[in-house]
């Protein structure tokens, strides 16, 4: 589409739809207990309780670079950090608390040197800010479903100064966009029941965002329904509707569109094992061959994904992290051409893997060993040259013998040029470029 076609918000998220894979960072206080970042609310603890992690917090392994490097080499184009988690735990230098990295041990304003990092990286930035506050007085407590003192008879009827806890969270956000230079997103983190839209003045909030950082993008999870596409799909835009939809731990099946099909922009996040926080017993990683295809898959409908690391509390993102980082960027440098810029393809997936497509350039991402040549269903008469994406090498597309079975297919085979055997090691998925 011509660029003064664009709407306001596709002109938005051009970049984002671009880059397709992000770097998502759930750190804070809840790395000390390592148990995940819901330690609080899950296992209903106190503030005076959770208080010895604030006074223990003191990453000294905390080095921004190493973070952003270790994204850059996995062929991630942005980073999202927890500015603040449901904890209500700041890693900024807010006036409005206390409750910040630069009154513990580490002295420090970890957002700052996350934003110094990954920009010197090259890459685009985003800050993840939680709507829910376990810390704040005038957050709702008792009788809230998520708050650690929801069974607390102390703590009834203190949502009656709600307000200030609205000030204060808008506040926040001011500060974030404010003194931290630009920033490219704004993750909110999230909405439920009555907790949502105009309760969090959320129209009032954008305003303020959009007036702040005219080119930012925000999640959508300032409404309610947000996470699979919610009213941006509906076609009822509300102005907090955000410009991207959410998906949480699930691919959805056919990517996301709006009520007249077409498609919206969505970013689904996951985690490499089964927690968003560090979790030291937590081993369930995901093999790198899974992150590949779990990528390539969110890319064939037309997705982002953002792949999260909870580092732990000295700030180190755990090993087996970045294992998976750099075998999925070994990948990604041979076979980047078919995730970056690229969409649904115009082709239907294919039995044995998934089609990525830019332009008149097709990916072929074959997952399934083959016995004899790929078909390309569809596609006869139409290929001008096919070659594997790893080293260049063209591949013939030939037809098999009994071509009357097949009368519209193509097919590449790979017993030509013989120098190639194929299938390659079983980690590594095969990408042909079609033309
Ligand atoms: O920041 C990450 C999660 O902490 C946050 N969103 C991502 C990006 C998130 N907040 N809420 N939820 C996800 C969904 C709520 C899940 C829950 Fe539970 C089920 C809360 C209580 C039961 C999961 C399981 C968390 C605690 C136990």
């Amino acid at each position: 589409m011509a660029n003064q076609l664009k709407s306001k918000e596709e002109k938005r998220t051009s970049w984002f739809m671009d880059a397709r894979f992000g770097m998502f960072i759930h750190w804070g206080l809840y790395a000390i207990p390592a148990r995940g970042e819901w330690v609080r609310s899950v296992e209903r603890i106190h503030k005076d309780e959770y208080q010895k992690f604030f006074d223990e917090f003191n990453p000294v392994h905390y080095e921004p670079r190493e973070w952003a490097k270790a994204a850059k080499e996995a062929g991630m184009k942005y980073a999202v950090l927890t500015a603040k988690h449901h904890d209500g735990f700041c890693l900024f230098d807010s006036q409005l608390t206390d409750y910040k990295s630069t009154q513990t041990k580490a002295g420090r304003d970890l957002v700052r040197e996350f934003l110094d990092a990954f920009r010197a990286e090259g890459l685009k930035v985003g800050l993840y800010y939680s709507l829910l506050d376990w810390y704040h007085d005038d957050y709702p407590a008792y009788g809230d479903a998520h708050h650690p003192m929801r069974d607390n008879e102390k703590y009834k009827g203190r949502y009656h100064h709600f307000n200030n806890y609205l000030e204060y969270m808008h506040g926040q956000v001011r500060e974030l966009l404010t003194n931290y230079g630009k920033i490219d997103i704004l993750w909110f983190d999230f909405s439920y029941g009555n907790m949502s839209g105009e309760t969090w003045k959320a129209t009032q909030l954008i305003e303020m965002v959009r007036s702040l950082q005219p080119h930012i993008i925000i999640d959508n999870r300032l409404d309610a329904n947000g996470e699979q596409g919610g009213s941006i799909k509906s076609g009822h835009q509300k102005p907090y509707s955000g410009d991207f939809a959410s998906p949480e731990q699930i691919i959805p099946p056919e990517g996301i569109v709006d009520t007249l099909g077409n498609p919206i922009p969505w970013e689904a996040c996951i985690t490499l094992n089964n927690n968003w926080g560090y979790c030291s017993r937590d081993k369930t990683y995901k093999s790198p061959k899974v992150v590949i295809r779990k990528l390539v898959e969110c890319v064939s409908k037309n997705g982002n994904l953002l792949l999260n690391v909870g580092p732990n509390a000295k700030g180190e993102i755990p090993k087996e992290s970045l294992e998976i980082l750099s075998e999925v960027g070994e990948w990604m440098k041979q076979n980047s051409e078919s995730i970056y810029a690229c969409g649904k393809s115009l082709y239907p997936k294919p039995e044995w893997g998934r089609y990525t497509q830019n332009g008149n350039l097709l990916y072929a991402h074959i997952f399934e060993e083959s016995v004899g040549p790929i078909n390309l269903k569809g596609l006869a008469g139409k290929v001008k040259k096919a070659s594997l994406l790893l080293d260049g090498s063209e591949l013939a597309i030939t037809r098999p013998w009994n071509v009357s079975e097949f009368p519209d297919d193509a097919f590449t085979n790979f017993s030509e040029p013989a120098h190639f055997s194929f299938p390659l090691p079983d980690e590594i998925d095969t990408v042909i470029e079609i033309e």
